[in-house]
């Protein structure tokens, strides 16, 4: 049993003491990642503050601009708590010498960040931040779990430029780091910077997020799938397939509504989360550079994979800053069985466009 404040009277590793002796993984690692990752690790503590306050500090339901209720750049209402997420990440994260630019599901561009504004250093940091801040959102008025998912690029244009979209649009394989962050029965860190996958647990006595689950690895068990069942009559027949299949393996249905919830279950227990795309929308409804990118790199290091109607997904390489994409993810060898299934399929989904 995970006791945080046990953990922390016999010295276990915090959030920022791991952070930091990782960095001493990565030859000539000059310390930047390691405060941008703390500095995001300071951010969640904000949110998480305010997710568990939410219904008492009149911060429940749909944001409103001018009367108004307002909505994103994918044209979804924002909820009072996504806003107030997205500009709690932006702000520690433009407050983050490292950090050039930023993308976030709230926001319809590039977020540049010039530090020598403001007289703190030199031009635009190195560090290119794709994040959704409050990813499934509309689970908090009804008080089911949400997240925060967030991967980090190195950008590859000049510094002292402000960074340009090319610097976001790489492939998941080019991550430098990834994670996401469980506003659930307790609060969870998850991240990697590429030598696996480290959980901690956010200790609220103290106020310190402490390391409570090392190495995370996808057990060799498959247990769950997680799929919004009302989204696969007019998709791929094989999804249907698979997904009969997978009960007749003995494995059993979770659904959130929160991606972040789903696959950290998913990792815990064994299981796969399938987005597909539909005839209408091939594309599906999840975004590639702040959804399905951070996700696919954590499943691969925690020996896991990912994929779309007919790709691994580390391999694409994205075309818009808002570009959607199907998503497949978790347990390895469910995700291998549900590729062949798909690629036999008398019926598959078009490619979407962009891939
Ligand atoms: P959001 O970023 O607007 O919150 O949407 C993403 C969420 C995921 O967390 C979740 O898995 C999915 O949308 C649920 O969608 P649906 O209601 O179609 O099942
Ligand atoms: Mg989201």
């Amino acid at each position: 049993i995970f006791i945080p404040t046990l953990y922390a009277m016999i010295g276990v590793n915090t959030l920022q003491e791991f952070v930091v002796a990782r960095q001493a993984d990565f030859a000539g690692a000059t310390g930047d990642l390691s405060r941008l990752l703390t500095d995001i690790g300071t951010a969640a503590k904000m949110v998480n503050m305010h997710v568990n306050s939410a219904g008492l500090s009149g911060i429940l339901g749909v944001h409103k601009a001018q009367g108004n209720t307002s909505k994103n750049v994918q044209g979804e209402l924002q909820q009072k708590l996504d806003v107030y997420a997205d500009e709690t990440f932006t702000r520690v994260l433009k407050s983050c010498l490292k950090v050039g630019g930023i993308v976030s599901e709230e926001q319809p561009g590039i977020i540049h960040v010039d530090h020598s504004e403001r007289g703190e250093g030199r031009g635009y940091g190195k560090y290119m931040v794709c994040i959704d801040p409050l990813d499934g959102s509309s689970n908090v008025d009804v008080n089911i779990s949400v997240g925060t998912i967030f991967g980090i690029y190195r950008r590859k244009s000049p510094l002292i430029d402000p960074a340009s979209t090319s610097d976001f649009l790489q492939p998941a394989g080019a991550l430098v780091a990834a994670g996401y962050v469980l506003y659930g029965s307790s609060t969870m860190l998850v991240y990697s910077t590429g030598g696996g996958v480290n959980g901690f647990t956010f200790d609220p006595s103290i106020g310190e997020f402490f390391l409570s689950h090392p190495n995370m690895q996808f057990p060799e068990e498959e247990r769950v799938y997680s799929v919004n069942d009302a989204r696969i009559s007019n998709t791929d027949p094989a999804i249907s397939a698979f997904l009969s299949d997978c009960r007749d393996r003995g494995m059993t249905a979770r659904y959130t509504g929160a991606l972040v919830a789903d696959f950290h279950r998913n990792l815990i227990q064994g299981g796969i989360y399938l987005y597909p795309g539909s005839f209408d929308q091939p594309e599906g409804k999840l975004r590639m550079l702040y959804e399905a990118q951070p996700l696919a790199f954590l499943a691969k290091q925690a020996g896991g994979a990912t994929c779309c109607h007919h790709h691994d997904l580390l391999d694409i390489t994205p075309t818009s800053l808002h570009q959607r994409t199907p998503l497949f993810t978790g347990h390895a060898s469910s995700i291998a069985r549900l590729r062949s299934m798909m690629r036999a399929s008398a019926h598959p989904i078009p490619e979407p466009a962009g891939v």
